[in-house]
Parts: structure tokens; C-alpha cells; sequence
């Protein structure tokens, strides 16, 4: 286990690497509890680096021999890896380790799933494989021979000699450790091929466990329309024989990028209509497709250190969202991403966790795949794609794939190439990597003589280590609207630099409406005084869709913020802007489905915040309960009108039309269930043929109160099932009356199937718990105390999803006085663990602050 007394790593300390490799060649003979690596590693001085010292990352590795130049050494071995005499000279490292995967529960390393043998080696996984320069900006080329009796074994390249009980595979892209990948067991295959746009022929499978065979064919379609789509529009072609992908029960994340090889958490790629919701199918064909544009974007141009993490996750998270706006419905996209961005990045910026794009010190960067460096480095590169334009942008890219291929780069070399190709300075765009924080836009308006003048202030508050921030380059993208509602500006994109700036639009006939900040056009909060009855103008005109949205948005959280500071009854125009945007017709349905979703519990929560308010999670979940059954009574007709309307017939089908269809019907069936006693949801139910339908019939009689029959009924059906029963476990928790949470939770993880060793069992559970506020954060602080109970025992087995789930206590400091006590107390409680792993001691310390 990692101790906590992890040293804090700072990019400005960064140095080049004393030594370069220039192949490396691995033999694995795998046992569960010995397997032996073996490997002969072609090292030189690298005539860029300042000094000679040889050093190799290892950790938990018991080392059996060593030799350099066939003459064996006696090196000098610490926790964190060795030191040896070497050759100031080319020279050819040998050694032989030993290590015990099926021991392995941190599932980082080499590990075992099921019975099958599987890698994670970003970021530093590769160290607890063998003795290794394990930084990104070592790159190599790597031959690999792995030996068992099990029928598939996989590493990253092409395949080279097989035969009983070995196989061989040859990568000729040199690639960091962090890319390595090695797969053995017993699993069948989905075949299918590739032609690239310059005729290569591509052998594709995803790799499953038996019984599994029926759930690839999606993930499959999604992987050759990403890669048809990087050809398409990057220009960018696949370069090897083989692509693999292999499904993982056992997994800390989504999925992983190895070359040729990416490992997938099986709940990111297995899809049937049966065992998986329209949301299910969607999240495969984005991670599929995030997955392998990261072979240009990440393994063909890596990253020169992990303080550099945006410059693949960033980017590549920005092209899987191209993708998906392409495959499906762009505005539906951009709305959905911008309440994910809302939920998870803007509460990290808000909190003790904030940290910029590219953070300047961690002791464990596992504690750095974070919303912040993933989500607001793809808005980053989103707005630099609006300020240098479609062409530009366009421009840069292939120059950023010509000048960089093979090598290890920075965000100035990224910067650079724009620069270089656009000839625009980026000085003061820089800052969006390095300032922390989510800046607030406050914007006046004034109106005389046909001139409308917007002038616009940012502030950016301060966030730990940074109290100071400089204004940063804001693209606003503005239009205005008419008295009737017809543009009379179509969208202009305002550059804002300063701290505080006026721009003004002549020539108007009349004062307008201004539709600021379309498209969400850059990652900030935007202030504007205004009042509901022009929040209801913009939601019922406003050309730009996520602008459209975004008025209905602002529209709820002041309605249902009065509800909570005021005690008003939800507001009836309100609910007439609602019933107009539901009729709409021309509004395509994932939209008004969009519309009818209340503003989260967190985001009021966050809200009252803002308003110098502490909030009390109890009555926030009360006001959105009222305003929901405020719905089902005014909308009723409408609604019940909408469900039958946009039923979808015939056979499932999980592309964008049929899912919009599904995602109005059962927004709706949500609502009427408050009102019917569950007698439509059971209907649902009973007829359901796809998961979509029957997981929110199943939701819908929660709500209703009449779920218990049918929870039965669907552990019964689905028990043998572990992705659907993550869904079973969430769904009782996330529906639990808030004083029931906490008791919920408990009594599932006394369930035969909960497991702590899962972690997607673990989050399906305490992530619910941390994901319905009103139980989590209960009075009584039992939520606090379960969570930290198990986050404690889960600790010592798993010490990466430990941490990530911390993040649930982050915003701490919005509650109460005996709130927060509580919620110290406990984190307190978790830092005192003897042994606390590294990952969750420096989670702990800085929500703590
Ligand atoms: N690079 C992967 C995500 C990933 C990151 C870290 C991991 O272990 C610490 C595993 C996967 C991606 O962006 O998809
Ligand atoms: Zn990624």
C-alpha cells in the first residue's frame, strides 16, 4: 500500500529524463500469485538532460535479477524504485521481477478480473510492472511475449508469433509506459474490419467474456463511425493492423486509450436494447469514440509530463463532443454538456478541490483526472475554436499534428502552433490554463437613440494558492432579439479583454432583448439583471437553442429560489412558459424534455449560496417536489397528450430521434405518475421491451410510491446481470425519502451482491448516496457517517476510487455550522486511518483546507 507522505511534484521543477529508451522488450510468464516479468530495456544518455543519474520507477515489485550489458548489478532498491551504476554510454538494462496480481485489489498495475489478466498503467501504473523510466516523456518502442494456457493474450502493436501457451506483439509507435496494455483470459471476440481512407485494411474485435457476445454490436458501429469521423474531419487515419478493445467488469474509470489495445470498463462499451438506456448507448459511443481519437490525440502526441494532462484530455474530450453534436442533435448536445460542465466543474471551481486547466503541483496526479482538467479543457479549446474561427482552427490542427507527431508536448507547444498558424498572440488567452476559477461576467445594459450599449465586467474570485486573478479573453457570442421576437442581430462574437469593457450595437430600431453568451460560449457565470417576464421572451424566441434553454433554465431557479426564501406557490407563469414550450411542435422533443427538468437540488443549493443564503437541503428538495407536483396538476393534459403522441413503435433503435421521442415520453410519465397512483408506469412496465422504457417505468412508480412489486420483479429478471443491477441499487437510493437514505444505503450493502472490491458495485451505491442531497447531507449526519465508514474500509483495498469519491464532502463550507462540524469531523476520521493511501490523503487534506 502507498504511504501518505507523498512529496508535493511542481511543473516548474520539471527536467528532462538523464536517459532515453530506445526499445524495450517484455516476457510475462503469468501466474496469479508469481507472475515473472522479464525485460531488456536499450537505454542512452539523452544529451538534452542536465545530469547522468539512473533512476528507475518500481514499486511493490520483488526483484529478482538485474543486469546491464550481460554483466549482472546489484542496484539499489527503495519503495518508489532503484538507482544503479550505468555506462555514461548506450547500454542494455536486464532484469527479471516478480508480482502478484490476483493480490492486486488497487487495480493499477497488473491485475485480475474474473479470472482474466488485465493493465492500468496511466499514470504511474507501469512502475508496479517492472523497474522503468515510467514518465510520459519517455517513449519507445515495445515487443512483448506473454506466456499462459489461457486461449487470448493481448498486448498493444501488431500481433507477431503465436503458439501454444505464448503469444507475441510488436508496437512500432514509440509510446510512453503509461500506453502499455497486456490482456489474458479466457474471452470471445466481435470481429469486424476497416478500410482507412487510404486503403489499409484494419482487423477490429471487441474482446468479451463468454455470454457477453450479444452486447458488442453497438460498440462495434460506434468504433468504425469514429474512425471514418477522425478521417473525416481531422484527416487523421489509423496506423496498425489490429484494433482492439476488451471489456473489464473490475475498473477505475470509463475506459483507457493503449495503443491498439484500449481496455474499457464493460459498462462503457457492452450495449443491448434490453440491459441498457438510451443514455447507456449514448455515454458507449462517446467513450468508444473518446477512446480512440486519443491515438492521435494523446499517443501519437503525448503529453511531456502529467502537469500537461489537459493538453490530450482537453482536446480529445473537445473532438468526442464534435462527434457526438455530428452523430446526434448539436444544441441537445451542447445543453447536456454545459449541466454536466455546470455540476461537476463548476462546483470544483467553487470549492477547496478548484485547481487550473493545468495545475502547477499534486502529490498524486491520479487526483487530477478531474472535471476541471476534462471539461473545462475541452471548453478551453472550444473557445479558442470560436476566436480563431472554424479555418483557423482547422489550420492549427493539421499543423499541430505535422510539427508534433512522436513527441511528448507542452500547452505552449500547443499554443505555439496556433500562434505560429494564425498569427493571433495567445499571451492572455494562456491564462484560461493557469488561473483557477470560473470567472463571473456581470453585464449592464443601456439603450438610447437606436444605440444598445453592453458593458461587461469579469472577476474572477479567489481559489486556494491563487487569490489574485488577471482578466482573462472572454469570446461572448451576442445576438439581439426584436420587440416581436424576430432577430435583429444575428449571433456577433464580442471578444472581451479587459476588466471591464463596453461594446455598443447601432443602428436599432427599437430597444432589444439580448441573447448573451449563445451556445455557452465560454465557461463562465454569466450576471445579468434581469426579470422573468424576459427570461419567458427569450425561452419562447430566442433563435440560439441552448440559449433558448438557458432563459428556461434561469426562469425555474428564480421561481423555485422565491418558493424557498419567500414561500411562494410555484409560480403560474412559469408553468405557462412551460405548457408553451411543451406544445411546441416545432421544438424537437429532447429539447422540451430538456425544458421540463428542473434546475438539481445541488445546483438550487449552489444557487442559494450565490444569494448569501446557507442552504437547507431538506426544503430544497421540498420546493422542487411541490413545483413537480405543481407540473403534473397544471401540464396534465399536455402531458398525458405527449406520452401517447411521441410513443416510438416498432423495434428498439438507440439513434437520436427515437431517443428524444423516449426522453419526452418518460419526463412525462415521471409527472403523471404523481397523480395516477403508478398506473401508467405499471403499464410501462409490464409491456416494456428495452431497458429505456422499463428503467424509468420503474423510476416513475418510485415516485409514485408503488414500486415495490416491481423492484421485486426486476432484481428477480436482471439479478444475473451486473451492469443492470448497478442500476438496481442506485435507483432505490437516489428514490429513498430523504430521512430513508442513509438507512437504504446500508441495508443494500448488506445485499449478497454488494461488493466493495467492484467499483462500479461502489459507486452504483455510495455514489447515489452522494448524489441525493437531501439524504446525504440529512440532519441527522448519517449519510456523512456511512459514507465515510466505507470510504475508510474501501481505503485499504482501493485507494484511487476512494478518493474520487471524496469529492462528495467538497462542498462542505455551503452548510450550516453543525453541517459542516459533522462533515469535518468525518473527514477528520477518514485522514486518521494508520496507513491512509497517498490518493486519499491529499484529497482529504485539501477539502479540509
Ligand atoms: N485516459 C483515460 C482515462 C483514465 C485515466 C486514468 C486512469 O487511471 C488512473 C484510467 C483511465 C481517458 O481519458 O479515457
Ligand atoms: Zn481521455
Amino acid at each position: 500500500m502507498k504511504d501518505t507522505t507523498g512529496a508535493t511534484i511542481y511543473l516548474k521543477d520539471y527536467t528532462p529524463p538523464a536517459y532515453l529508451v530506445d526499445d524495450v522488450h517484455l516476457t510475462f510468464a503469468l501466474a496469479p500469485e508469481a507472475t515473472r516479468v522479464r525485460s531488456t530495456i536499450r537505454f542512452r544518455p539523452n544529451p538534452e538532460a542536465a545530469g547522468r543519474d539512473f533512476f528507475l520507477h518500481g514499486e511493490e515489485l520483488t526483484l529478482i535479477s538485474a543486469s546491464i550489458d550481460g554483466t549482472p548489478v546489484t542496484p539499489e532498491v527503495t519503495p518508489e524504485g532503484l538507482t544503479c551504476a550505468v555506462p555514461d554510454a548506450p547500454f542494455t538494462w536486464e532484469s527479471e521481477v516478480e508480482i502478484a496480481p490476483a493480490r492486486n485489489t488497487a487495480l493499477e498495475g497488473l491485475y485480475m478480473s474474473n479470472g482474466m489478466y488485465c493493465t492500468q498503467c496511466e499514470a504511474e501504473g507501469f512502475r508496479k510492472i517492472t523497474y522503468y523510466p515510467d514518465r510520459p516523456d519517455v517513449m519507445a518502442t515495445f515487443t512483448v511475449r506473454v506466456e499462459s494456457d489461457l486461449p487470448v493474450m493481448l498486448s498493444n502493436g501488431n500481433p507477431g508469433d503465436s503458439g501454444p501457451g505464448f503469444a507475441e506483439w510488436h508496437d512500432p509507435w514509440p509510446k510512453p509506459a503509461y500506453l502499455f496494455a497486456l490482456v489474458a483470459g479466457e474471452l470471445v471476440n466481435h470481429p469486424d474490419r476497416f478500410t482507412t481512407a487510404s486503403g489499409k485494411e484494419v482487423e477490429l474485435n471487441i474482446w468479451v467474456r463468454p455470454g457477453d457476445e450479444d452486447k458488442c454490436a453497438f460498440g462495434m458501429d460506434a468504433l468504425k463511425r469514429s474512425m471514418k469521423w477522425d478521417e473525416d474531419v481531422y484527416g487523421r487515419e489509423y496506423d496498425l493492423d489490429i484494433f482492439n478493445i476488451v471489456a473489464v467488469d473490475d475498473f477505475n474509470m470509463g475506459a483507457m486509450e493503449n495503443k491498439g489495445l484500449n481496455v474499457f470498463n464493460s459498462s462503457c462499451v457492452l450495449a443491448s436494447p434490453e440491459t441498457s438506456t438510451d443514455m447507456n448507448f449514448e455515454r458507449i459511443e462517446a467513450i468508444i469514440a473518446h477512446e480512440y481519437f486519443h491515438n492521435w490525440t494523446g499517443n501519437r502526441i503525448t503529453c511531456r509530463d502529467w502537469f500537461q494532462l489537459c493538453l490530450k484530455e482537453g482536446l480529445t474530450v473537445f473532438r468526442d463532443s464534435q462527434f457526438t453534436a455530428d452523430m446526434r442533435s448539436e444544441p441537445v448536445k451542447r445543453i447536456t454538456d454545459v449541466i454536466a460542465l455546470r455540476a461537476r466543474q463548476f462546483r470544483e471551481d467553487n470549492g477547496p478541490l478548484a485547481h487550473p486547466v493545468r495545475p502547477e503541483s499534486f502529490q498524486e496526479i491520479n487526483n487530477f483526472y478531474t472535471a476541471t482538467v476534462y471539461e473545462k479543457g475541452a471548453e478551453v479549446i472550444g473557445m479558442l475554436k470560436r476566436l480563431v474561427g472554424d479555418e483557423g482552427y482547422a489550420t492549427a490542427l493539421d499543423l499541430y499534428f505535422e510539427r508534433h507527431d512522436g513527441q511528448a508536448c507542452t500547452i505552449e507547444d500547443w499554443l505555439k502552433v496556433f500562434e505560429d498558424s494564425t498569427g493571433r498572440d495567445l499571451t492572455q488567452f494562456k491564462r484560461w490554463y493557469s488561473q483557477a476559477g470560473t470567472p463571473r461576467l456581470k453585464v449592464d445594459e443601456s439603450y438610447a437613440d437606436g444605440t444598445l450599449t453592453l458593458t461587461f465586467t469579469q472577476e474572477t474570485p479567489p481559489t486556494p494558492g491563487q487569490p489574485d486573478k488577471l482578466a482573462q479573453v472572454i469570446p461572448v457570442a451576442v445576438g439581439l432579439l426584436g420587440p416581436n421576437g424576430d432577430e435583429v442581430q444575428p449571433t456577433t462574437l464580442l471578444e472581451v479583454t479587459e476588466a471591464e469593457q463596453s461594446f455598443t450595437f447601432t443602428g436599432l430600431a427599437a430597444k432589444p432583448v439580448p441573447s448573451i453568451l449563445r451556445g455557452f460560449s465560454a465557461p463562465v457565470i454569466l450576471q445579468r439583471e434581469t426579470d422573468n417576464a424576459e427570461r419567458a421572451f427569450l425561452l419562447a424566441n430566442d433563435t440560439d437553442a441552448f440559449n433558448k434553454w438557458e432563459a428556461g433554465r434561469a426562469l425555474a431557479r428564480d421561481v423555485l429560489l422565491r418558493m424557498l426564501n419567500e414561500g411562494t406557490r410555484p409560480d403560474p407563469a412559469f408553468l405557462g412558459a412551460l405548457s408553451s414550450a411543451l406544445a411546441d411542435d416545432s421544438l424537437d422533443p429532447a429539447f422540451r424534455a430538456l425544458v421540463l427538468a428542473l434546475p438539481s437540488e445541488d445546483d438550487l443549493a449552489q444557487a442559494q449560496v450565490d444569494a448569501g443564503r446557507v442552504p437547507d437541503p431538506q426544503a430544497i428538495h421540498e420546493a422542487r417536489q411541490r413545483m413537480f407536483d405543481a407540473m403534473a396538476d397544471t401540464l396534465h393534459d399536455q402531458l398525458a397528450e405527449a406520452y401517447e403522441v411521441y410513443q416510438v413503435p416498432g423495434d428498439y433503435t438507440p439513434g437520436a430521434q427515437h431517443t428524444a421521442a423516449r426522453a419526452l415520453t418518460n419526463v412525462a410519465l415521471s409527472l403523471l405518475s404523481r397523480r395516477d397512483g403508478g398506473k401508467l408506469a405499471q403499464a410501462q412496465y409490464d409491456s416494456a421491451d428495452n431497458m429505456t422504457q422499463q428503467l424509468s417505468a420503474l423510476s416513475s412508480l418510485l415516485i409514485a410510491g408503488a414500486g415495490d412489486a416491481a423492484l421485486a420483479a426486476f432484481e428477480q429478471q436482471w439479478k444475473h446481470d451486473r451492469l443492470v443491477m448497478d442500476k438496481w441499487f442506485s435507483l432505490q437510493i437516489t428514490h429513498a425519502k430523504p430521512a430513508e437514505v442513509a438507512e437504504v444505503t446500508d441495508r443494500l450493502t448488506q445485499h449478497p451482491d454488494f461488493s466493495m472490491k467492484n467499483p462500479n458495485r461502489f459507486r452504483a451505491v455510495f455514489g447515489a448516496l452522494a448524489m441525493t442531497p437531501a439524504g446525504f447531507h440529512h440532519a441527522s449526519g448519517a449519510g456523512y457517517r456511512l459514507m465515510a465508514d466505507w470510504l475508510i474500509q474501501l481505503d485499504a483495498l482501493n485507494p484511487q476510487t476512494t478518493a474520487r469519491m471524496c469529492s462528495a464532502f467538497e462542498t462542505w463550507r455551503r452548510y450550516d455550522a453543525d453541517r459542516q462540524q459533522m462533515i469535518t469531523d468525518e473527514l477528520r476520521r477518514i485522514a486518521a486511518r494508520p496507513g491512509l493511501s497517498r490518493d486519499t490523503g491529499e484529497m482529504v487534506g485539501r477539502i479540509l483546507g
